[in-house]
């Protein structure tokens, strides 16, 4: 595989209105982000990943923008955002932000226009389609609303929304709405931004016919349809390539068969991607389909295009709550995990937060989620008879908000994230966890995070490494080895609250080991050259010794 900077870096995702409030009106900024970039740096991280951060009416947390040349005054100027890319890179880290050309918000100028009249210029940028039987044009859903159409009533025709109605698709077919997006892009990266991370691209392309689903809550029909490919290739030849960044997929419903015409090193359109094949398939930890996953991907991709590892975003419940332990072994589940991330082929990211362990939420009342998804879903399932505390227990667990809370600074106040009011509420646990007690332990997950990161920079095999699962078919354990020419090392984790003795695989066995990291302090006891004595979520590394 051909070595490039963004194989070999850790990505660290900032969301920034959660991150740090800088002038005290209770939502989190660029300002702040500037004021915690000596943070981000001491960790170890190679690359900022940056939500949206452009001019939106904020109804889906600046997924809905009104203006790709602005910036949202909640989150700064453009002044700022300027300054921001230079501090970046004077502390030799580099920027990506999000890219989102699925849609623009219901109150972009272009959409405005389109809604205006059937024969405004606009009109052919966004999707429009008679009534079908005087009902919606077919009986798909939406991820965000129970139709993915909404009547204009002005002109009696329907516009389509693959998330929520204040969230109109873009036309790609059209031309000039290619043409308008590479422009948009040129100006960010000209600004000097290092890439970007691309919303739901794999939706650009639309099916045809719109023909009714089988099974309509199976989204898939939404993604992936023929078409995207010349989009993405042609987006690639206008912008991509004529810059030295990185660029990654966020696409849902893949397989690595299809995967890999996205990030295929041949196929001159993405570097890498996010699929959702864990998280969709995972709602808590399955330790046997997640080996079965990383297999497939593994094989899939080998030699020929590149994974991303992550195991929470902006939009899914944090990992140490979702698939570890966030009780009694918090600390322990979350090295676990950010080791698995770290130590699988791919490049890493780290959605704030994560790096000191920080927990999902559970609010009392619905009034204290913010989440558009959420709710809308809420309002659907209550409106439709169903029993409201239900309802909102049923949601909780994978509710958006659960990784959405504001990063936990230190004990003072609202963790010291604002001076005012939250935007949303903080997690009540700030004052057990948080970035001052963190940094102030040695042994933390923050200083954890830090030496895996610095692990990775060191070796090599790492990230080129070929990687072997030795644990088939063990559900509380996962044993696999990287390899890298004469390199090889060998991680075991124990997935589990039970102590559990692990037999090593063959290649192990009858050589030295070298500890390179672990999040047990005691010297194992009980050890062989054939077998480990594992504690509850112990995680280790092992460089093994050849063989002389
Ligand atoms: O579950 C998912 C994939 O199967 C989701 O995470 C999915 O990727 C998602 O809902 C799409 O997310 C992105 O686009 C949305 C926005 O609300 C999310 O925050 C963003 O990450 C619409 O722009
Ligand atoms: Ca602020």
């Amino acid at each position: 595989m051909k070595k490039t900077w963004w194989k070999e870096s850790v990505v660290y995702q900032v969301y920034w209105r959660s991150f740090y409030d800088s002038n005290g009106d209770g939502i989190g900024d660029l300002e702040g982000l500037l004021l915690k970039l000596h943070y981000i740096k001491d960790l170890g991280a190679d690359v900022i990943w940056l939500n949206p951060m452009y001019q939106s009416p904020d109804k889906d947390n600046g997924y809905d923008i009104s203006d790709y040349y602005g910036v949202m005054e909640k989150a700064g100027d453009m002044q700022t955002v300027e300054r921001l890319i230079s501090e970046v890179h004077n502390l030799g880290m580099k920027i990506i932000m999000d890219l989102v050309v699925n849609h623009t918000s219901d109150q972009h100028p272009w959409f405005l226009e389109s809604r205006s009249s059937k024969d405004n210029p606009k009109r052919d940028w966004y999707i429009w389609k008679d009534a079908k039987d005087g009902k919606e044009p077919n009986n798909w859903r939406s991820y965000f609303a129970p139709s993915p159409w909404t009547l204009e009533e002005k002109t009696g025709q329907y516009y389509f929304h693959s998330f929520a109605a204040e969230q109109p698709d873009l036309n790609w077919e059209n031309r000039e709405v290619r043409e308008e997006i590479y422009r948009i892009m040129r100006f960010w990266l000209d600004k000097g931004i290092d890439g970007f991370r691309m919303d739901v691209i794999n939706l650009l392309a639309k099916q045809k016919d719109y023909r009714d689903a089988a099974n309509p809550y199976d989204l898939s029909y939404l993604g992936n349809n023929p078409g995207i490919h010349e989009y993405l290739q042609e987006m690639n030849h206008e912008v991509l390539k004529h810059y030295d960044i990185m660029t990654v997929g966020e696409i849902p419903f893949v397989t690595p068969e299809d995967g890999l015409l996205y990030v295929g090193e041949d196929r001159n359109e993405l570097h890498t991607l996010f699929h959702f094949q864990v998280a969709d398939d995972m709602p808590s930890w399955d330790m046997l389909r997640y080996k079965e996953i990383q297999k497939q991907w593994y094989e899939g991709l080998k030699g020929k295009g590149w994974n991303s590892q992550f195991l929470n975003n902006h939009d899914h419940t944090r990992q140490v709550t979702r698939y570890g332990n966030d009780g009694e072994y918090r600390v322990e589940s979350a090295k676990l995990l950010g080791t698995l991330v770290h130590t699988m082929p791919g490049t890493p990211y780290i959605f704030q937060g994560e790096e000191i362990g920080m927990t999902g939420v559970c609010f009392e009342n619905i009034s204290d989620y913010r989440d558009i998804a959420m709710k809308n879903k809420y309002n659907e399932l209550v409106r439709r008879g169903e029993d409201p505390v239900q309802v909102l227990k049923d949601l909780q667990p994978l509710s958006r908000d659960n990784s959405r809370t504001p990063v936990q600074w230190d004990d003072s106040k609202n963790a010291g994230f604002t001076s005012g009011i939250s935007w949303i509420k903080v997690n009540p646990n700030y004052k057990e966890i948080n970035v001052k007690r963190e940094l102030e332990t040695p042994d933390s997950v923050f200083h954890y995070y830090k030496k895996l990161i610095a692990l990775r920079k060191e070796n090599e095999v790492m990230v080129y490494g070929d990687y072997a699962d030795h644990s088939d078919g063990q559900e509380e354990l996962y044993i696999y080895t990287r390899s890298l020419g004469e390199v090889t090392w060998l991680i075991v984790l124990n997935q589990s609250e039970r102590t559990n003795v692990v037999k090593l695989p063959e290649i192990a066995h009858g050589t030295g080991k070298e500890l390179l990291l672990g999040n047990y302090a005691e010297i194992p006891v009980g050890d062989s050259a054939e077998k480990l004595v594992m504690h509850p979520y112990e995680a280790r590394i092992y460089r093994i010794l050849n063989k002389r």
